[in-house]
């Protein structure tokens, strides 16, 4: 089957007349081929996007939340037919699939609700008689980038914010996960959005992406990926406001007095849930080496019930494409060759002679310099990390360029307010593992994790509109401001 470009309300072929294929991980099967578009077809989608922008910026926000309340409808009523379909395009277990889509009904929900706030605020002139207000306006056409690891919640992190705020849209999605961005749009379409509201390409980041990050009538661009390609993108993105979502090598500390069955669960989930392809995905443990003997052995018991295999019936599903598969192998050679100790897994694994599979991986008596310790692998593969003290547990997790999640598990409220202070990350979880976010708070990380945006939440509102500053003097003179005669 073959699939096309979405563009002023229209599904067509790129000019180019190339195509590319996207495969099931779990079975190598084609699913699908798509356009291998160039930066003409980017150019008319951002055309189409142009065009519509002043009619779309003119519905008033509340009747712009209406369309975004029929796509979480939709999305409700294609909730499992969407997720099975990431099962088979991304690879993630069904559960995770279906979490996935709610996170998008969630926050199609969430923004549809913004649409009757977009606040600005009101203060006081320093002169009589006059009136300051700041009004949140959309920023125009704008573009987004988004990567494979959640097909769905991702793309619609960046679209309903977008749209709420009375901006346009082009959207380019992972070229792994094309058929579960189209899925989306239909769905968008099928809400009624008007035409060229928005507009969706596929092709490759070279081309189709590279062309949304310099094109001179796109005034935003948000992007979620790696730290190479958003170094990219800032770089090359020009004046334009620019929103990255980058990788991270995220981190659970384990204190002595933590409940060590709460924190094996943790763990488990924060590092192979997803098969270890999330941003938040828990990398690194920490853990106090008066428990240190005891919380592995618990891990390795808890590992081994864990069934790899297709989506639909397994714990652990595939990595998303070949080139994954060859990182985690290459960092188990990394890891050994570093000294690390290998507690279990490290290999690669078939399932009917297919897929990319990667068992779950622990390494042990892993030191904090090791690039198994500060590279992002983005596979089933954990660092176990020994420390005696707090204080050292924190220096260790604040040890690397990233900054996005961290958790520790402690009975010790101060332990836990000191953890929230000092460890350097966007986000901090208590006696709960480093994955798992909410629509309604922000977002993001810190250092080499993102450019300070934030994405969901109220600033999510902040990424896709400009505030403007209103005075309003009714006077009826000439009234200067700063005391000036
Ligand atoms: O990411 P890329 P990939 C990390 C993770 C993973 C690695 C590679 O470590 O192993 O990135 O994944 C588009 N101009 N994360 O290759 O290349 C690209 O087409 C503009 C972490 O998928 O960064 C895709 O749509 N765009 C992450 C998007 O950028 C370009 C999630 C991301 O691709 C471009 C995914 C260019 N020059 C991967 N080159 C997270 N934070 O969750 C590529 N793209």
């Amino acid at each position: 089957m073959e699939y096309k470009n979405y563009i002023n309300g229209v599904w067509v072929s790129s000019k180019t007349g190339k195509k590319f294929e996207s495969l099931n991980p779990a079975t190598e099967e084609v699913i699908g081929k798509f356009q291998k578009s160039d930066r003409e077809d980017v150019r008319k989608a951002v055309l189409s996007a142009k065009n519509a922008f002043p009619a779309w910026r003119d519905i008033p926000a509340p009747k712009r939340a209406e369309y975004l309340w029929k796509i979480r409808d939709l999305l409700i009523k294609e909730k499992e037919r969407l997720a099975r379909l990431e099962v088979k395009e991304m690879g993630k277990v069904i559960s995770e699939a279906r979490g996935d889509v709610q996170e998008a009904i969630d926050v199609f929900e969430y923004m549809a609700g913004e649409g009757r706030r977009l606040f600005g605020n009101t203060t006081k002139s320093e002169l009589p008689n006059k009136f300051a207000m700041t009004v949140r306006n959309p920023i125009g056409v704008v573009g987004l980038i988004a990567p494979w690891n959640f097909p769905i919640a991702i793309p619609a992190w960046k679209i309903a914010p977008a749209l709420i705020c009375g901006n346009t849209i082009v959207f380019k999605p992972s070229s792994d996960t094309p058929l579960c961005a189209i899925e989306l749009i239909k769905i968008i379409e099928k809400a009624g959005i008007p035409r060229g509201v928005v507009n969706l390409i596929t092709g490759s980041g070279e081309d189709v992406g590279d062309e949304i990050i310099r094109n001179k009538d796109i005034y935003a661009v948000s992007f979620t990926g790696s730290k190479a390609t958003g170094e990219y993108v800032l770089k090359n993105a020009g004046i334009k406001k620019v929103g990255l979502e980058l990788g991270g090598k995220n981190v659970i500390i384990v204190m002595d007095d933590a409940n060590l069955d709460l924190a094996v669960s943790g763990v488990l989930f924060g590092a192979f849930g997803t098969t270890g392809q999330r941003c938040t995905a828990t990398s690194r443990v920490i853990v106090h080496d008066k428990i240190k003997k005891r919380f592995e052995t618990e891990l390795l018991k808890r590992i081994k019930k864990l069934k790899i295999g297709n989506g639909i019936s397994s714990d652990v599903g595939p990595l998303i494409n070949k080139s994954a598969l060859e990182k985690s192998i290459k960092y188990i050679s990394i890891g050994k060759k570093e000294g690390a100790k290998l507690l279990c897994g490290g290999k690669p694994r078939r399932i009917n002679g297919k897929g990319f599979f990667f068992e779950p991986t622990v390494f042990t008596n892993c030191r904090s310099g090791m690039k198994i310790c500060q590279e992002e692998i983005f596979g089933p593969v954990l660092s176990i990390l020994g420390v005696k003290s707090f204080d050292e547990a924190v220096k260790v997790a604040n040890g690397v360029e990233y900054g996005l999640s961290s958790a520790i598990y402690t009975e010790n409220m101060n332990y836990a307010f000191q953890a929230i202070e000092k460890l350097e990350t966007g986000l901090t979880y208590i006696n709960s593992s480093t994955i798992g976010s909410e629509v309604h708070l922000p977002f993001g990380g810190v250092k080499g994790t993102g450019n300070g945006t934030r994405e969901a939440g109220i600033l999510g509102i902040e990424e896709f509109s400009e505030i403007k500053t209103v005075y309003f003097d009714y006077s009826g003179k000439l009234q200067k401001a700063q005391g000036l005669k």
